[in-house]
């Protein structure tokens, strides 16, 4: 009898362990735009278009490659609305008794598959470095579960960027030499443009048909939908940008939305680049001497390092990952994350870029919205919904640690050992946003003050008894408790009316 190889919508790689399994002879491929995976979060009008358009360009390629495939488009009358449905009614339609897939990259969609009514098979998602057992061997014993501890293994493991035993160039981590401010630079080489050909104009409009309320633009989709465009990516960014990733990684510029980041994670993401053969030729930059050590090591930190243990801590935590909420956080999320409408320059610019591009570099995400996510008391849950949505690479196996742990604290110290927060200080050295901004980032309260210096400051205040014992933390609140009562004072006020403001649904 014929099996089903069900491949979902970022399982888009040839040399997956479920397709490896099939026998092109015998089993047939299922694929299946519908509803259930559109809606389960508002995503973003480029997300939906991407993953379409993905993914009827990967079935073509099957088809080409011999295999026989059955897909659905979203709008087929016959379309049962749900993966599961889909595989249950193809099932029955080729005489199939099982259905061999990888294991999804979300607890929800492992659970509906696991109480499907046919015989769903789950391979483990062998498309990663670290297998989701090996990461919890490693884990298992250890009392904090640091990025750094895993990253060193993984370069051990797999020997890249190793000399023998040592670190390429002798540091295991070259960030204090990066973290530099960028400046406008007007021959800085274009982002690739990809043609839209008939296949993506279609899918492009088929979703402004049928999500026109969805948040974001479509105007500005630009991104990768096959192999051999991923592949063009990559070489671009190897070329152009590999070599000043490092120092400029945390940089933001109002007129350069890109910057030399990769944009490569949804490449990653869908599964038309693996991990290994990106980092694979960063290293191959570093060896043939056309990238320096702190931007190859830096790039690929992010890949081997980040990418791989925040999977390892979401299928580790399990399914009550994102439901945390460590610091009782409850606030709505304010309507200008979805809006734009704010006076916050920062916000303002990070936010409109993700309306038009589906699109921020880690820093906006982590420095800018999760930033004021977390000083503002957001309900972490509302939080992890809106980056679930708006981002082209989100995926819950890696937005919910990322939101959840590194961002908000909400799993309470899992991922990050001190919470990621600053004033607009920080702000204003990484990025050319004050400048243009409403508020003084140089004033400290007061109407006019950047709304982030007081709720940094009225975060701290709020959060003592957790945080005032934190090793990392002692000189923050040291240096809170020099500040006279009059100066606390006025900036835990200044604060209040922000939050207020928020509350009552007041521009900010
Ligand atoms: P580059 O800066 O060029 O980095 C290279 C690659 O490293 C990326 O393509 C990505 O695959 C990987 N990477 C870098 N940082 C991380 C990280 N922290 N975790 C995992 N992989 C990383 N990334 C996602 O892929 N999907 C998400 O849904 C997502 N949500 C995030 C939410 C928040 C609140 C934060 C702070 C970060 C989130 N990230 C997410 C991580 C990171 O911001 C993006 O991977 C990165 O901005 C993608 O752009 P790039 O490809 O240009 O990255
Ligand atoms: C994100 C997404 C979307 C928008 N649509 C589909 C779809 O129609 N069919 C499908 O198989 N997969 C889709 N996906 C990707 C899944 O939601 C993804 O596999 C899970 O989120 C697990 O990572
Ligand atoms: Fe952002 Fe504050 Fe700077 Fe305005 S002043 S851009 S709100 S950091």
């Amino acid at each position: 009898k014929p099996r089903l190889i069900a491949v979902l919508g970022d399982q888009l790689s040839p040399d997956g362990a479920a397709l490896r399994a099939g026998d092109k002879a015998r089993d047939v491929v299922v694929m299946a735009e519908v509803r259930e995976e559109a809606t389960y979060t508002g995503h973003h009008k480029q997300k939906l278009a991407l993953s379409f358009a993905a993914m009827r360009r990967f079935a073509d390629e099957l088809e080409r490659d011999g295999w026989r495939v059955l897909y659905t488009k979203l709008t087929d009358a016959e379309n049962a609305g749900s993966l599961v449905g889909e595989f249950a009614r193809r099932a029955e339609e080729v005489g199939a008794e099982e259905v061999l897939t990888l294991a999804p990259g979300e607890w929800r969609l492992r659970e509906a598959l696991d109480s499907a009514p046919i015989r769903i098979r789950q391979l483990p998602d062998d498309r990663f470095i670290c297998s989701e057992k090996r990461f919890a061997d490693w884990a298992k014993g250890r009392k904090e579960l640091r990025m750094e501890w895993f990253y060193r293994e993984m370069r051990r493991e797999t020997g890249l960027l190793m000399e023998g035993d040592d670190p390429a160039g002798g540091t295991w981590n070259y960030d204090k030499e990066n973290r530099k401010p960028a400046q406008p630079d007007l021959f800085r080489e274009p982002a690739p443009t990809f043609r839209k050909d008939a296949l993506v104009q279609e899918v492009l409009d088929m979703v402004a048909a049928e999500f026109p309320d969805n948040f974001g633009t479509l105007d500005g989709f630009n991104w990768p939908v096959s192999r051999a465009q991923a592949e063009r990516a990559l070489e671009h960014f190897i070329t152009h940008n590999l070599c000043d990733f490092g120092p400029y990684q945390d940089a933001m510029l109002e007129d350069d939305r890109l910057l030399y980041h990769s944009l490569l994670s949804p490449c990653l993401n869908l599964g038309l680049l693996s991990p290994r053969e990106v980092c694979e030729a960063a290293q191959a930059a570093y060896k043939a001497g056309k990238a320096p050590i702190q931007s190859v090591e830096g790039f690929i930190r992010q890949i081997l390092g980040w990418r791989e243990y925040v999977r390892g801590i979401y299928f580790l935590e399990g399914p009550d990952y994102t439901s945390r909420n460590a610091l009782n956080h409850s606030r709505d999320l304010p309507w200008f994350y979805w809006s734009t409408e704010t006076d916050m320059a920062c916000m303002k610019a990070a936010i409109s870029q993700t309306r038009d591009l589906a699109y921020a570099h880690h820093i906006q995400r982590l420095m800018v919205t999760g930033n004021f996510a977390l000083l503002a008391g957001i309900d972490p849950g509302q939080v992890q919904d809106w980056y679930l949505a708006v981002y082209i690479d989100a995926y819950e196996w890696v937005e919910a640690p990322n939101t959840a742990g590194m961002s908000q604290f909400a799993d309470g110290g899992v991922i990050a050992s001190k919470p990621y927060i600053s004033s607009g200080a920080y702000i204003d050295k990484m990025s050319d946003y004050c400048a243009g901004c409403a508020y003084d980032v140089k004033a400290k309260d007061g109407e006019k003050s950047c709304p982030f210096n007081s709720l940094y400051w009225h975060f701290l205040d709020r959060h003592r008894d957790r945080f005032e014992g934190n090793a990392r933390m002692k000189l923050i609140y040291r240096n809170w408790d020099k500040q006279d009562e009059a100066t606390r004072k006025a900036k835990l006020k200044t604060a209040q009316a922000v939050l207020d403001k928020l509350d009552a649904g007041a521009r900010i």
